[in-house]
């Protein structure tokens, strides 16, 4: 058994029988789409890409080479969004820190310490992924400045005011997002930037839509209204400053990988259905810790 010294293991990842069920999901997940793009820069990314995709990777004769071109592609634009992301955490010195909230296999967290130098926490409910993680944190030589933990990111247990900056790519729709962010408010010091990139319902459709109830069936989690963020947001004292809806941007990704026959999971055709239907939006939201 791990000890809280050796792995940064706590013994509260879990607190309800839903959360073990999301760990057990991550634990046992090796998606293709996941790995092979990871093992290309051994960046491994767990959410959706941004920009224009390159869809001549498609006419590509050889079969071994369009299977590397199209997983290339799809990692670039995965890439991009980590990017994107991180550009809004700053400026970050490399004396700073930030928490990576549901980091996954760790990509973000590396993605923000490359670009700003900074310190990184990453926090993840799946054991298998926070071993995952600080393994290749190792093998680049950055495990001194980015870690990652065994733990919950709604009781994370890292210290009050410590953080400059903070972020959720794709984990908010795990959680309950009063809980979360009163989390996020207590590690942010006053001024920090928090970041989320997330999956939205759109109000004005509605209701969930059928493909926003399938997503949520596929992954085991709970899409939030877009209303939801901002009123939670409100009430823990993170106030908006940016706001971009990156629906549009997200969709030639979706085009891509709903052909990438070798990667695809399933879900495809249901992102492309919910983002076209208007009930469904990918956004970024920015805001600053007062
Ligand atoms: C992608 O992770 C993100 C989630 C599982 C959360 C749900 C996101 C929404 C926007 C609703 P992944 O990269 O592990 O998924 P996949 O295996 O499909 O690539
Ligand atoms: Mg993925």
């Amino acid at each position: 058994m791990a000890t809280a010294s050796d792995t940064g293991t706590v013994t509260l990842p879990t607190q309800s029988t839903y959360q073990s069920r999301v760990a057990e999901y991550w634990n046992a997940e090796e998606n293709p789409v996941n790995l092979d793009l990871g093992r290309i820069d051994d960046l491994y990314h767990h959410h959706y890409g941004i920009g224009d995709a390159d869809f001549s990777v498609l006419d590509e004769p050889d079969p071994d080479r369009r299977r590397a071109r199209i997983t290339g592609e799809l990692h670039r634009l995965e890439h991009a969004q980590a990017e994107l992301l991180a550009s809004h955490l700053g400026p970050l010195t490399p004396a700073d820190r930030v928490f990576d909230a549901g980091c996954g296999r760790g990509g973000g967290s590396v993605t923000a310490h490359l670009r700003h130098g900074c310190h990184a926490d990453g926090v993840t409910i799946s054991a298998k992924q926070a071993e995952f993680a600080n393994a290749q944190a190792r093998k680049r030589g950055i495990d001194g400045k980015v870690r990652y933990h065994h733990r919950n990111m709604l009781d994370t247990g890292l210290p009050t005011g410590a953080y400059a900056a903070s972020w959720n790519n794709e984990s908010t729709m795990y959680v309950e997002l009063d809980l979360l962010f009163a989390e996020h408010a207590r590690l942010l010091r006053r001024g920090g930037r928090y970041v989320v990139i997330t999956g939205c319902y759109n109000d004005t459709y509605g209701q969930a839509s059928r493909e926003v109830s399938l997503i949520n069936a596929h992954y085991i989690c709970d899409i939030h209204p877009r209303s939801e963020y901002f009123r939670a947001m409100a009430r823990n004292r993170l106030v908006p400053v940016h706001v971009e809806d990156l629906t549009e941007a997200t969709i030639p990704y979706w085009e891509l990988r709903r052909q990438a026959e070798h990667l695809v999971t399933g879900i495809e055709e249901t992102f492309l259905s919910a983002y076209k239907n208007g009930s469904f939006q990918y956004l970024l939201i920015a805001a600053d810790r007062v």
